[in-house]
This record gives structure tokens, sequence and C-alpha cells, in this order.
């Protein structure tokens, strides 16, 4: 069987569970707009189905649904050059969803280390699709033939998965329908740690306001912050091999690279030598250059949701153009009657 090449296309998602954080930013939607720019086939995705695999209050996923879409464009996502889109508006994601959750094994899914730290010492009283979504996921890339998933590090395992899915996938029908997808986890912020405790990523979800830098905080709360984050009394080192076993350290500084676009070792060149007490402010004000023009965009977009509930409804269409032919040939690979 001759191996099919399959056109590149970038499909990425972020789940509308709470307000965009700065990891958000940093490890997921700064390369979502790379791509795009870069003139790669793009789809964005706000995951809704994913969102409510935890408890989330009704009309708040309606609000947090549209902040994360005017997020995505204040960003620099541009509905006129990516498809964008709210995972529930094409339905298509879900019905692929149930074929992979019949490919997957338990095994393969029991594996999952973002599935033990949510569930915790919980896992008989969380839902069945906080185990499932995995194979959710893998359907979400899958069913766009996407080819590059930028993600940050946290989801490697899941994509790890997809790759596995697709390929038992190929192999039990004896076809090469599914891409084996390249996950796209690069940069000095792939996984930003929380302002609270170095060894815990920053999360939209953590009950702590202080741990994240949300996207919609206003200059004094970004600076207040930073200010408050945890960190050590040492100064800054003149070299990377210096933050090793200073977590908070590296976490502040891989930012700072991250928002500046410097790889870390110019950043210790500026930077080593100086006290934390010197450092913040610069940090603080990097932030607030970098944040508070989307934060305002964001605000503008919102004043209109009606726009952006067009926009999605738009993509939407656009996304349906590619997903029900290969929903259509998966049923028909798998021996369903149409
Ligand atoms: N701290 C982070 N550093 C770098 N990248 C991150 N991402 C999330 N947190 C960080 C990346 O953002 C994208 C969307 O993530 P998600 O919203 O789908 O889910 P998540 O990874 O579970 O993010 P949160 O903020 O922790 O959400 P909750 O609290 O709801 O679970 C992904 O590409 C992710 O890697």
């Amino acid at each position: 069987m001759t191996t099919p090449t399959f056109t590149p296309r970038v499909f990425s998602g972020i789940q509308p569970s709470g307000g965009l954080t700065l990891g958000n930013y940093l490890g997921a939607i700064k390369r979502f707009v790379q791509m795009q720019d870069a003139g790669m086939p793009t789809v964005y995705c706000m995951v809704d189905l994913h969102a409510i695999t935890v408890w989330q209050d009704p009309s708040d996923l309606q609000h947090n649904t549209r902040e994360l879409a005017a997020g995505f464009i204040a960003s620099g996502i541009s509905p006129e050059k990516s498809i964008l889109i709210n995972q529930s508006q094409v339905p298509e994601h879900a019905q692929l969803g149930w074929i992979f959750s019949c490919v997957a094994r338990m095994g393969w899914m029991q594996r999952m280390t973002q599935f033990k730290d949510k569930a915790g010492k919980n896992t008989q009283n969380v839902s069945l699709g906080l185990f499932g979504y995995p194979a959710l996921m893998a359907a979400d890339i899958l069913v766009y033939h996407a080819t590059h998933v930028p993600v940050g590090e946290d989801q490697k395992q899941h994509l790890e998965l997809t790759r596995d899915i697709a390929t038992k996938f190929n192999h039990d029908y004896g076809v090469d329908f599914f891409p084996i997808t390249e996950p796209v986890i690069e940069g000095a912020a792939t996984r930003v740690m929380s302002l609270r405790d170095g060894s815990k990523k920053m999360s939209k979800s953590d009950p702590s306001d202080a741990s994240r830098i949300n996207m919609t905080d206003d200059a004094d709360t970004i600076a207040k912050k930073i200010r408050k984050a945890k960190t050590d009394p040492d100064a800054l080192p003149s070299e990377a091999a210096g933050l090793s076993e200073r977590p908070e350290a590296r976490n502040l500084i891989n930012i700072y690279a991250a928002l500046s676009e410097q790889p870390v070792d110019d950043v210790l060149r500026e930077v080593g030598g100086q006290q934390f007490g010197a450092f913040k402010p610069l940090l603080a004000e990097l932030a607030v250059s970098k944040l508070s023009p989307i934060s305002s965009e964001m605000a503008r977009l919102m004043a209109d949701p009606a726009e952006i509930d067009r926009i999605l409804a738009r993509g939407a269409r656009q996304a349906r153009e590619i997903t029900v032919p290969i929903l259509e040939k998966t049923y028909e690979i798998v021996g369903m009657v149409r």
C-alpha cells in the first residue's frame, strides 16, 4: 500500500474553562498566529465540549467561549486567514470522537497523566468525559486530517495518543486514511509555571488568581502579581545552567524570554547579577506592554458579541466543508450503512 501524502494543515484548540492565561498565550496562541502568518491552512477552536468534562456554569461557559474567541482575534488570529470555530458547532468532532473511543484502549487512557492530575484522589467521582477526553481531542485534530498541532508541553502525551489512535485505525481497517500528526512544541515558554509554585503549571482553573496572569488583567494587577511572584533570595545567574535548581527564577526568565522573543542566554546576559527587586519591574513593564493592547482589543470585541457569533457561525460553515466528507469516508471505512 502506498503512503498518501497529506496536505499540511494546522489544528489546535483551547478550552473555554475560564479566562485565558499568559500560559495559554505563550504556550499556544503565539505559535497559532505564527503558523497562520506563515501561510499554512489553520483551524483554531474553542473546545467547549472539552470544557464541560468538569462542571461549567452555563452562563459562564457562554461568556468564556466568546471571550476566548475575542482573545484569539485580539492576539492576531484573523478570521479571514484562519478558520475559527466553536467545537460544538461542528458536530463531526463529537461523532468521530465516538469512533475513536472504540479504537482507543482502556490501558492507553489509564496512562494519561493529565487525567490523574485533574482527577486526583477523586477518580470514582469525576465525569466519564474527563477520562475519555483524549479520544475526543484526537477526533478534533483528525477530523481535519491535520498534520501539525501547536500546543504547550502538557499536551504532548495526548498528541502521542492521537498518533496511536490514527495508527491503530489505519492498521485495523487496512487503510492509510488518517495522518500521523506532528506536535509543534517550541520556544522558551512551552510550560509556563504558576507564579506561586514553580513546580505547578500556570492554569486557568487554579483556585488562586495570584498564581496566574490573566489576559484580561489590567496593568496594576499584572505588576502586583509579578511583584508578589514566589522567588528565591539569590541574584539572577548569567548563564542558563544557573537556573537548573531554581524553578521560580527559571519560570520568570522564560516568560521574559518568550515575551521579548529572545533566547534565554541573551536575557541572562542582560539581567544576570540583578536581584529580583530590580528584575521584576522590568518583567512587569514588558508584560504590560505586550498584553495591554491585546486586553483592550478583547474588551472592544466583547462589546459586540453578535459579531463574534457571526464569525463563529461562518467558521463552522467553512469547517464543515472539510469535516463532513472526512466523517462520511470514516463511516464508510468502518462499515456503517449510509
Ligand atoms: N502553563 C502553560 N504553559 C504553556 N502552555 C500552556 N497551555 C496551557 N497551560 C499552559 C497550553 O494552552 C493550550 C490550551 O490549553 P487548554 O485550555 O485546552 O487546557 P489546559 O492545558 O488544561 O490549560 P489550563 O489553563 O490548565 O486549563 P484548565 O485549568 O481548564 O485545565 C494547550 O496547547 C496547552 O498546552
